[in-house]
């Protein structure tokens, strides 16, 4: 299925009034709302292959139906959310789940989509059916030589399929860690793991980059080699300047201050980019904003802040990425919440008063500070990330053109309603 230019122009034409009078409003109110237009018309959110059908939990999965068969009915699904918004215009593929038997038939059809392939991630937390050893007891620290070269090997197997691609990082996810007290030798599994990763590294090319994503528990319940940001940033630090750490953020411990990490992973240049996704316990992976929206405003806060000191280019310097797995909605409507309440929180963020918001902080003046960014938190931009959305050429709502074009009803009747796309 595609969405026709012409479906999207006569749903936006319908809407444009309403749409209008919500417009004049918020650009009244928002001093420097046309700026903040612009910058999320820029701004791009890689879509997970993995996100794109439903997940499951130990208990039981439910699939929807007309979820993606293959690699190109992924791209086509990102393709799909990518011409509502216009802001999910990146893929971010897994290996071995999405192998590219043919890499320049995939890029075209992702080109035809107006698609780029952002970070490609890989897999050391499974066994694949062909795989040689286990990683049961871990990929990067296992004890065992031969297992810990399996995974440098498949981790360089993941660069070349992303090299063929046009991919430009790589995304390392361990779930390596130990279960019980006495298990593991932190410190050896730490220095294997640093041994691999200094192999894979070596195997990127010049213009790539390596995140290295944490992760407090799961699948390991006593301890996880890669288990926070102060371990991530002393991979990435030892690594060198082509390595980031990546904050995903349902992998911190309860009621972490997870906008402090930010500022200062920005601060040392060692900011990656993100996995957006929202949770109430661990690592939930629901959808952005759908609980924690002030945290996400307080987490674009700190970026703005941040880039805007480091010179950063807002939508290139940083890997923006979603991260999530759905059980009883339809992945691509959470897919698309989850973009539009990233870049509230980031036009949000970017309505801050920011030298009044440096005044009041060199006077102490807390309650100020406090009143600067709950005024922006609740000012309404919805009618800013609408405005960006259409003149991208998207939709002004994503989800009701979405549901005006029966957009499942559809898939499922193009690819049947027992589909298990490949994921988690
Ligand atoms: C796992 O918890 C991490 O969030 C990974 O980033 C991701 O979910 C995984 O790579 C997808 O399989
Ligand atoms: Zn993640
Ligand atoms: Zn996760
Ligand atoms: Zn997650």
């Amino acid at each position: 299925m595609q969405i026709s230019k012409s479906f999207i122009e006569q749903y936006n034409d319908d809407n444009l009034k309403a749409h209008q009078r919500k417009l004049d409003f918020s650009t009244s109110e928002i001093e420097n709302s046309e700026a903040i237009i612009k910058q999320l018309v820029d701004f791009q959110i890689a879509i997970p292959s993995w996100a794109l059908g439903t997940g499951g939990t130990r208990f039981g999965r439910f699939p929807g139906g007309g979820e993606p068969r293959s690699l190109e009915e992924k791209i086509e699904d990102v393709g799909l959310l990518h011409a509502l918004n216009q802001a999910s215009g990146a893929i971010s593929l897994h290996i071995p789940w999405d192998i590219p038997t043919d890499a320049n038939a995939i890029r075209n059809l992702a080109a035809q989509h107006g698609l780029k392939f952002d970070a490609v991630n890989s897999n050391t937390f499974q066994d694949q059916a062909d795989q040689a050893l286990s990683y049961k007891f871990g990929s990067l620290q296992n004890v065992n030589k031969a297992i810990r070269k399996q995974a440098v090997d498949h981790n360089i197997e993941v660069i070349k399929h992303g090299i063929e691609l046009g991919s430009d990082s790589l995304t390392v996810w361990l779930s390596d860690g130990s279960c019980f007290p006495g298990q593991l030798n932190f410190r050896k599994a730490f220095q294997n793991t640093l041994e691999g990763l200094q192999e894979i590294y070596a195997a990127l090319p010049s213009n790539w980059k390596m995140f290295v994503e944490y992760k407090c528990a799961e699948p390991n319940f006593y301890s996880t080699t890669v288990g926070d940001w102060g371990q991530s940033l002393l991979y990435a630090s030892k690594l060198g300047e082509k390595a980031y750490t990546l904050v995903d953020l349902g992998h911190h411990l309860p009621n972490a201050n997870i906008e402090q990490i930010v500022s200062l992973l920005l601060m040392e240049g060692k900011l990656g980019g993100f996995h957006f996704n929202d949770s109430k316990y661990g690592d939930d992976d629901l959808t952005a904003g759908a609980l924690k929206p002030y945290q996400l405003f307080l987490i674009f806060n700190e970026l703005v802040e941040g880039m805007n000191a480091r010179n950063m280019n807002h939508a290139k310097d940083l890997g923006w990425m979603i991260d999530a797995s759905h059980n009883v909605k339809d992945p691509l409507e959470d897919l698309l919440q989850s973009v539009e309440a990233i870049m509230m929180a980031y036009a949000q963020a970017l309505s801050v008063d920011r030298q009044a918001l440096e005044i009041a902080q060199n006077e102490n003046d807390t309650v100020r500070c406090q009143e600067i960014l709950q005024n922006a938190f609740r000012t309404d931009v919805r009618a800013l990330v609408a405005e960006a959305s259409l003149r991208a050429g998207g939709a002004l709502n994503p989800i009701g053109l979405f549901r005006n074009l029966k957009v499942r009803e559809n898939l499922i009747k193009e690819r049947g309603f027992k589909t298990i796309a490949t994921g988690l």
